[in-house]
């Protein structure tokens, strides 16, 4: 990865700073490694938060419009750096280049999106049950807020969760993934920059922490941060869950998913059979929102198979291979040990598996974990399949009425997206009220939502919501405030008499 060589120290103004002996950051293009970083002190992280702290103490005091004139330049930097920050995405964490350009798009819409939200933190006005009281809401800026991200989104996952916290008048301590720091680095400069061009930002408004497990548990459990936005695995979620929640501070967990897509009689296969691939094999089932399982119409299944397969022999002989190029369609695994996961789940279900194709290595030579996007047709769903695998691993599974197919789909643990192909308005309907998921879609795969909507789900996903719609008010607090206005001895509410 030679060419790219001088692309870090490009992005990264004080990159040499970060350099020790801890951390060996790879790209999974080739194996090779990139740079070798140290991991962050407990006491360099004390000071962060502390630097976190009072950066917060004044940015709460800017007015949010002005707030977001920060976000907004923010943006703008993000276009400007667009095509080199992709292509960092895309050395770092190996998803194809289209798709790294995706992602840093997710943060521009995401900077326009807050910018129109610094403008609109309105809180209620509600009718008070005594006269001449007026009673409302308020939503005040919570604090520092800890952001913890994964590998698979390095950069637009933490932009949702900052650039919200940040028109809310919040700062911010981010610690990526080890597998993925210098994307996180990448933006913090270009962020520095931004905040030194701009009058009244204080020093220290959003930090990164480098670092494994060890450094995102220190930030779990100090007190002086009263939000851990976290994204991760199930298992990430449920040992940091309980510590927020020991603390009184409070949590918003993305964990895993095992996203559903069902194909009914009536759907339009040329609508549905894209969204399938793209759901599967996209950033090569790395996303949390990845189709994991097709639950087909009993008298579909086999063309959709066949259907399927022959994509997949397609993308098995020319679609596979190095994420910069822009004849690829999958890139490879972000590590041996994602490998391995995925030859695991596919051993535990080869003996139930009716026809399995796909799963071998490719590339073997070339030092990164490339593999064959698998499908696995099943004659029943299987509980082999209730953990999550991030890897490009579909299964399919039939149904026989609709009602069925929903009790499939809603048997796994995890409830973040999912999909219906039909075009019965009944079955539609039907679908979306019985969805267990955050995300139920229509003729739209698993993957690939807009900022727009609020993103997260049910179950072992965590509850949490991110991004759009009423998200931001995850990162403020809300204040209930009643106002007396009259000259006379006030009411106490629920008609209490209490008089000398
Ligand atoms: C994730 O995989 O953690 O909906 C986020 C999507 C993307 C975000 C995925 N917009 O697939």
């Amino acid at each position: 990865m030679s060419e790219y060589a001088d692309l870090p120290k490009r992005l990264i103004h004080n990159l040499d700073s970060y350099r020790g002996s801890d951390l060996e950051v790879k790209t999974p293009i080739d194996g090779s490694t990139l740079i070798t970083l140290k991991v962050e002190s407990s006491s360099e992280i004390n000071l962060k938060v502390r630097g976190a702290q009072e950066a917060f103490r004044v940015w709460r005091d800017v007015p949010a419009p002005r707030r977001g004139e920060l976000v907004r330049r923010f943006g703008d930097a993000l276009r400007a750096a667009k095509e080199d920050l992709a292509t960092l995405v895309t050395l770092e964490c190996g998803k194809i280049l289209e798709e790294g350009r995706g992602e840093v798009q997710e943060m521009i819409d995401i900077c326009d999106y807050a910018l129109g939200i610094s403008r609109q933190l309105y809180g209620l006005t509600i009718a008070s049950e005594r006269p001449q009281h007026v009673m409302q809401e308020n939503w005040l800026p919570l604090g520092p807020i800890g952001i913890i991200s994964a590998f698979n989104f390095p950069v637009a996952v933490w932009a949702w969760n900052s650039a919200l916290a940040l028109v809310c008048g919040n700062s911010c301590i981010w610690k990526p993934s080890e597998k993925t720091p210098l994307t996180a680095l990448a933006c913090q400069s270009l962020f520095e920059s931004v905040c030194s061009q701009m009058d009244g930002v204080p020093q220290g408004l959003s930090q990164v922490v480098i670092g494994t497990a060890a450094q995102g548990e220190q930030l779990v459990d100090d007190p002086r941060i009263p939000l851990i936005s976290a994204t991760g695995s199930t298992r990430m979620g449920r040992s940091i869950g309980p510590k927020i929640a020991g603390r009184f501070g409070r949590a918003l967990l993305e964990l895993g998913g095992n996203n559903a897509i069902i194909v009914t009689p009536s759907a339009d296969l040329a609508v549905a059979i894209p969204s399938i691939l793209f759901g599967s094999v996209g950033t090569a089932g790395q996303r949390c929102t990845s189709t994991r399982r097709v639950i087909v119409h009993s008298t579909l299944i086999d063309r959709v198979f066949r259907t399927l397969a022959d994509a997949y022999r397609q993308i098995g002989e020319s679609k596979i291979g190095n994420p910069m190029d822009p004849g690829t369609l999958v890139g490879p695994l972000i590590d041996e040990d994602a490998f391995a996961n995925m030859q695991g789940a596919l051993d535990r279900i080869r003996g139930e598996a009716v026809e399995l194709i796909g799963g071998e290595r490719v590339m073997s030579k070339s030092g990164g974990a490339y593999a064959k996007p698998a499908l696995v047709r099943l004659s029943r769903q299987s509980n082999a399949i209730y953990s999550e695998t991030f890897a490009p691993l579909t299964y399919l599974i039939p149904y026989e009425t609709i009602e069925e197919a929903l009790e499939i789909h809603n048997q796994v643990p995890q409830g973040l997206s999912s999909a219906i192909m039909t075009t019965d308005i009944r079955e539609a309907e039907y679908f979306k009220r019985y969805s267990d998921c955050g995300i139920a879609n229509v003729n739209i795969g698993t993957s690939g939502a807009e900022i727009g909507g609020a993103f997260g789900g049910e179950k072992e996903t965590g509850g949490g919501r991110e991004s759009g719609s009423d998200s931001w008010k995850a990162y403020m607090r809300r204040q209930t405030s009643t106002t007396y206005f009259g000259v006379e001895r006030p009411a106490l509410a629920q008609g209490i008499r209490f008089d000398l």
